[in-house]
């Protein structure tokens, strides 16, 4: 399965790495380190050199807590390093935003993706995103960034988070973009437990089948925290361990802050994978 992110071309039959690249100064992990553009291009290219098969920019951060960014200033953190490494690297890029002005804006400068944590769910991003005729990924959330883990509850989390993002798939499809062109992500962290969260990672084969393709973030998040009573400096190898479940799971897109770690865990998985 091919999927064409603005004429670059993001192979889903292998399993693919996506570096995240926030050009914001209050990120959870990465907050600040990439706002000067010639740093976030610096990091960009690294993470193309390490094998990630997608960069993703982010410049809204939707940690808990964090405050709203009004459209001017996400477009002018956003714009220039979309623009740029859109010209210069061989790899796609993703959008990672819920506005649509931030969605068309970005298309228009060589965005190959757009991930929406909101899943299309903000007065005209649908509309937005399908205009632009890019792939999309569409994430699972419980409520929004500042309240979602304030006692996040379900009866079953799987089954309520698979209909959600069924429901999103056909709203997708009716707004004229094909399931070819939909990736889901089961969100987590976003209005989540940690056992929500682990029930969602191991039951993440269900999903396989709502899309194109399956895309999974566990990076550094507090789940990985709780579960090694770690700071976020500390999280790489717990991360790794989630991304090797995700994969094993059927996830084919792993998005990820250490990308030279996650590429070389991946393909072990891969390797195992492939014999019979
Ligand atoms: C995710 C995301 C995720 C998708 C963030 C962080 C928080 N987009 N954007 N999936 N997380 N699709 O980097 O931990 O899990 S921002």
């Amino acid at each position: 399965m091919l999927m064409n992110c603005a004429g670059k071309i993001l192979d889903l039959r292998q399993l693919a790495v996506m570096g995240v690249l926030n050009v914001t100064p209050d990120s959870f992990f990465d907050g600040g380190c990439y706002r000067e553009l010639d740093t976030a291009l610096r990091h960009a290219e690294i993470m193309a050199a390490e094998g990630a098969a997608i960069i993703d920019v982010g410049g809204e951060s939707t940690r808990p807590g964090a405050p709203p960014v009004s459209v001017q200033e996400e477009l002018d953190r956003v714009l220039p390093v979309v623009e740029r490494l859109a010209r210069e690297l061989p790899i796609p890029l993703s959008i990672d935003t819920s506005k649509p002005e931030v969605m068309r804006e970005a298309a228009r400068v060589g965005a190959g993706m757009i991930n929406d944590v909101w899943a299309l769910r903000q007065p005209g991003a649908l509309e937005a995103a399908a205009a632009t005729g890019l792939p999309v990924c569409m994430m699972h959330m419980l409520g929004e960034p500042a309240t979602m883990q304030q006692e996040p509850c379900y009866v079953d989390v799987v089954a309520e988070v698979r209909a959600f993002l069924a429901e999103r798939v056909q709203v997708c499809e009716a707004a004229g973009i094909p399931r070819e062109r939909i990736l889901v992500d089961p969100g987590f962290g976003f209005g989540k437990t940690l056992d929500h969260n682990l029930s969602l990672l191991r039951h993440l084969n269900g999903f396989t089948d709502l899309a194109a393709g399956v895309l999974a973030g566990v990076s550094r998040k507090s789940m990985i925290g709780l579960l090694l009573n770690a700071p976020v400096g500390e999280r790489l190898a717990g991360s790794l361990a989630a991304a090797v479940i995700a994969a094993w799971q059927g996830a084919n897109i792993i998005r990820a802050h250490d990308v030279r770690e996650t590429v070389q865990t991946l393909r072990v998985c891969a390797a195992v994978r492939a014999v019979s």
